[in-house]
């Protein structure tokens, strides 16, 4: 097979897998890792499943690699964290058949909540990492991780970035190899890491990490481009590609392969050349491991530790101007204007508007979560008071209950959404009952996983391969843990909302709210009736305003602001309806 095709960093990763003979598949979805396992579904001698956190997709793809089958985990950056404990241990046991953990990790944090470097965990948890630059080493690179995988008997990390992940390049495809089902054999001192056999398995990790950094040294996965020696560039990624752009006339040293890092090599690099600079995006992980060798090099002094490098970014730690520019800094280099920045918003008709309209009113210290709901942290909503991570909303609510004075009589309430629940809400929901700290847990129950795009989770009904599958019930499972006040309400109905907040927490014990309306973006087929507006009774009070919603826009009518609903955005949740005091917004006609 020859075809030469146009990819993402993401589809090039899922083909590799293919191309591997990779059997087992599972990953939690997470910007910009999420089109791997999207795009693996195509293939049909790979599985692959959404679980539901980072932790359990990681354990999932360990077994199978235990059990003799090639296996493939996906996450973003963060999501390694949620992995990083059976990360750290699979190091000692190793893997048998090969395993490669994807960490898509995000700087600029486009969709993050922090911009971690996670090449740092390849370095904690002691295994080898590649760090593809285009698709077509997004591909091959995935195919190399499961050889050295299985070569070296251990987990293989493929990093990548936003900017690789979801950039498109060409590359020719190959033949796939046949997934083999394997066949677990009983290894007591191997798999099972009591302190005593452990202790084995540390010493084999470091002997190693003494054959990995030979083979960093060895290896194919990079290149070394001899031009003018006056500069000479170690890089890696993308940042690869911004040197390029920016110095086409330099000596670089592109590494694929930048854990371990290639000692012989980069001594070698570093004496032919007369100035050396590391060009990295974060932290300077290669720059001080450099540094450690004894080599003077120039690395952060000159580029930003904070945020994506771009090529003018790249020019500028070179005194350089850059030559070609790409992307919104050269539209605004070159006078062309630019795209309107659009601040993000909850969409016309999402479940989240009413319920967070209400919840204001409840003048509440209200921890929360990550998920299209933290959305209602921005004007004109502004309920949200803390966001840390996945999961913490809960944990969270507990500690402020704990510490509140007597005299605060504030009601805490914690916000959580379905799949964020499932991946890590369930043992703060134990917590809380089995301490008895009263707080008000509200799940907010759209069917899916919409920040990431709209996935598969236990709690919707359905899995990644898109069979059907039970749905975990997620009010029985409240009411099993233990909980006694389970209240579940539409959350287009705003009295319904009030009357059960009021209720959840007035109680002095833990209680959980669920609402139940499904994501607006989940079935798009029905074109509903409309709501409208009678601009004579509308007194422009702008109350509607404050629900924030973008089919709502003002108009000026007799020298007065007042409200017009945008139809073709308007969804006909009747939120509008029902926060309207003077009757003016018409519920739509059926
Ligand atoms: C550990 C971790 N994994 C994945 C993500 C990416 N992510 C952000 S929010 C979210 C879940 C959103 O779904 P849900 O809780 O149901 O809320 P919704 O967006 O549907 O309102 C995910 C997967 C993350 N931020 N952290």
């Amino acid at each position: 097979m020859n075809t030469t095709v146009l990819l993402s960093g993401n589809e090039a990763i899922a083909r590799g897998a293919y191309e591997a003979g990779v059997r087992v598949a599972a990953g939690y979805p997470g910007t910009p890792s999420t089109e791997i396992l999207e795009n693996i579904t195509q293939y049909e001698t790979i599985y692959a499943e959404w679980a539901p956190n980072e932790k359990v997709a990681f354990e999932v793809a360990l077994g199978a690699a235990f059990g003799g089958a090639r296996a493939l985990c996906t996450m973003k950056h963060v999501g390694v964290n949620v992995a990083s404990d059976p990360l750290l241990t699979a190091s000692y046991t190793g893997v048998n058949r090969g395993l490669v953990l994807v960490s898509a990790d995000d700087p600029g944090m486009h969709s993050s909540q922090n911009e971690q470097d996670n090449r740092h965990y390849a370095r904690f948890a002691k295994i080898p990492m590649l760090e593809p630059s285009d698709s077509r080493e997004c591909r091959d690179f995935t195919v190399r991780a499961f050889e050295i995988s299985e070569e070296y008997d251990t987990p293989v990390l493929l990093r990548t970035t936003t900017r690789v992940n979801h950039g498109k390049s060409t590359l020719s495809l190959s033949d796939p190899q046949e997934p083999v089902f394997g066949r677990f054999e009983c290894n007591l001192q191997k798999y099972v890491m009591i302190p005593a056999y452990a202790m084995k398995r540390h010493v084999i990790v470091e002997e190693r990490m003494i054959r990995l950094r030979e083979l960093s040294n060895t290896t194919d996965l990079k290149a070394i481009e001899w031009g003018d020696t006056s500069i000479g560039v170690i890089t890696s990624g993308i940042a690869y590609q911004y040197v390029r752009e920016v110095l086409p006339e330099a000596s670089v040293l592109k590494l694929g392969m930048t854990y371990p890092l290639p000692d012989r090599l980069i001594r070698d690099f570093a004496s032919k050349v007369e100035k050396l600079y590391v060009v990295e995006e974060l932290d300077p992980f290669l720059e001080e491991q450099i540094r450690s060798l004894g080599i003077e090099v120039i690395g952060k002094e000159r580029f930003p530790i904070v945020g994506e490098l771009n090529p003018k970014l790249v020019a500028a730690g070179f005194d350089r101007s850059a030559r070609v520019l790409t992307g919104p800094d050269a539209r605004e280099d070159m006078g062309a204007p630019t795209v309107p920045s659009r601040p993000p918003v909850l969409c016309p008709g999402c479940p989240h508007r009413g319920f967070f309209h209400v919840l204001k009113k409840m003048k509440a210290i209200v921890t929360g979560d990550i998920g299209c709901y933290t959305l209602s942290v921005l004007p004109p909503l502004e309920v949200m008071d803390t966001c840390v991570c996945m999961g913490a909303s809960i944990g969270s609510a507990l500690g402020i209950r704990r510490a509140q004075s007597p005299d605060d009589r504030r009601p805490v309430v914690a916000v959580i959404g379905d799949s964020t629940f499932v991946h890590s809400g369930i043992t703060g929901l134990i917590d809380a009952v089995y301490n008895g700290t009263a707080a008000t847990i509200c799940i907010l129950d759209n069917s899916t996983t919409a920040m990431t795009g709209g996935q598969e989770h236990p709690a919707s009904g359905k899995t990644l391969m898109g069979a059907p599958a039970p749905k975990l019930d997620l009010a029985a499972l409240a009411r099993a843990i233990g909980v006694e006040d389970v209240l579940v309400v539409d959350p287009y109905d705003l009295e319904a909302v009030e009357k059960a907040l009021r209720y959840a927490t007035r109680t002095d014990r833990p209680s959980v709210i669920i609402t139940n309306r499904p994501c607006v973006l989940r079935d798009r087929s029905q074109k509903p009736p409309k709501s409208s507006i009678a601009l004579e009774m509308c007194t422009g009070c702008q109350v509607c305003f404050r629900i924030g919603c973008p089919a709502l826009e003002s108009v000026t009518a007799d020298d007065k602001l007042r409200a017009r609903i945008n139809a073709d955005l308007c969804q006909s949740c009747g939120v509008c309806v029902q926060v309207c005091r003077f009757e003016a917004i018409g519920r739509p006609e059926e």
